[in-house]
């Protein structure tokens, strides 16, 4: 198959509420979403970017750059046999995995859309329902925490995950975990902490979380490694996990008992699905991650939280969680057992709302084969 025209929309769609993390604050996705088509079929992606290099060292100015001056051109030019033949057509383009991921994501849907399959199916998903729990932002107070906390769990969601920084973290945890004992719960440090907080951090240990995630530097695996061996909380991998070979040395090293699967951050299905099966393999659990994705995004990650691997519930929640509306008019909504149900239409399922689309559009490319 060769992709006639590739759609590249840079977008500015507002939360329902600021997120804030140890490092940054977000009113809203600056995502890029991607559409591809070849022979009358359409698939659909998501680069879930931002406006400034927090997260990852990629914004929206990057990705979409990156896609329309490289990757796009290279897609365009490549004869494609099947989804799992794109990380070999953009292995020579260094990093920018999330500027990858989304071209990727919508020749995936493609195919499954071609075919006549759910993206799930074709991923090698066995859920019908996949878990899901809800990432809290940074609160201004410890009241403000609970409040929100409960309105989630009044939602129905069953797992929660508290973003913390230093002077945000054990007394916030404590008050959660007092008010919630049974409560399934686990926080995120997004890489704020140095292995001399080792001490520190242990004093989370009494309160019974699932995991203590990306803890230290954006890039590190050797002091993870370290700090592992310091706290009881299993070590959770969310920032460093780029590519199957840093899941390998993160499980040689001892460096975590848990991996966050985001394929954004991963550059794509097919090498999250890597990760997800080694990690198997080595009796590690995996949980699907979230970068706040519009519709789009999000049906491309129930599809994969879908494989057998991922046994904790994920940072997926309902749209409406993130989006008094979104770019799709299939918005997923929680179930009363906190799950989400995988799509077994067609491709990953999302029926993209075009006009609010358009709405949303700040810059948008068009690149076309042959011109
Ligand atoms: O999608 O619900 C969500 C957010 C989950 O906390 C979440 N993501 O480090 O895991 C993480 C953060 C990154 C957010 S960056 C925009
Ligand atoms: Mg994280």
């Amino acid at each position: 198959m060769k992709i006639d025209r590739i759609e590249l929309r840079r977008i500015h769609m507002p939360y329902v509420r600021p997120f804030e993390t140890s490092g940054w604050r977000h009113e809203g996705s600056d995502a890029v979403i991607v559409r591809v088509d070849a022979d009358g079929a359409t698939g659909w992606g998501e680069s879930p970017v931002s406006d400034g290099p927090w997260y990852n060292e990629e914004t929206y100015h990057t990705a979409l750059m990156m896609q329309r001056e490289f990757l796009g051109p290279m897609l365009l030019e490549a004869e494609i046999a099947g989804p799992e033949d794109v990380r070999g057509i953009f292995k020579r383009v260094r990093a920018n995995r999330m500027a990858k991921a989304g071209l990727e994501f919508a020749v995936w849907d493609l195919f499954a859309r071609a075919k006549g399959v759910s993206l799930a199916e074709l991923l090698g998903g066995t859920r019908e329902e996949v878990a899901v729990g809800v990432s809290v932002p940074i609160q201004a107070s410890v009241g403000e925490l609970l409040d929100t906390v409960e309105g989630y769990l009044e939602d129905g969601y069953q797992r929660v995950k508290l973003k913390i920084k230093p002077g945000w973290d054990v007394q916030p945890t404590r008050a959660v975990r007092e008010r919630w004992p049974e409560l399934l719960l686990q926080v995120d440090g997004n890489s704020i902490y140095h292995l001399e907080d080792a001490e520190h951090l242990r004093q989370l240990d009494p309160f019974d979380l699932l995991l203590n995630e990306q803890p230290l530097d954006h890039d590190d695996i050797f002091d993870h490694a370290k700090l592992a061996k310091l706290i009881e909380t299993p070590v959770c991998l969310d920032e460093s996990i780029v590519s199957p070979d840093h899941a390998r040395w993160a499980l040689e090293l001892n460096a975590c008992g848990v991996i966050n699967v985001k394929p954004s951050r991963i550059g794509g299905l097919a090498d999250s699905v890597a990760v997800h099966d080694m990690c198997k393999e080595a009796g590690i659990p995996v949980w699907h991650g979230g970068m706040l994705e519009t519709g789009i995004g999000r049906a491309t990650s129930v599809a994969l939280a879908s494989l057998p691997n991922f046994t904790l519930p994920g940072d997926i929640s309902a749209n409406d969680r993130y989006y008094k509306r979104d770019i799709v008019s299939n918005p997923f909504t929680l179930n009363s057992n906190s799950t989400l149900t995988v799509p077994d239409g067609p491709g990953h399922g999302a029926v993209v709302d075009e006009a609010y689309l358009e709405e949303v559009t700040v810059d948008k490319v068009c690149l076309r084969r042959g011109s």
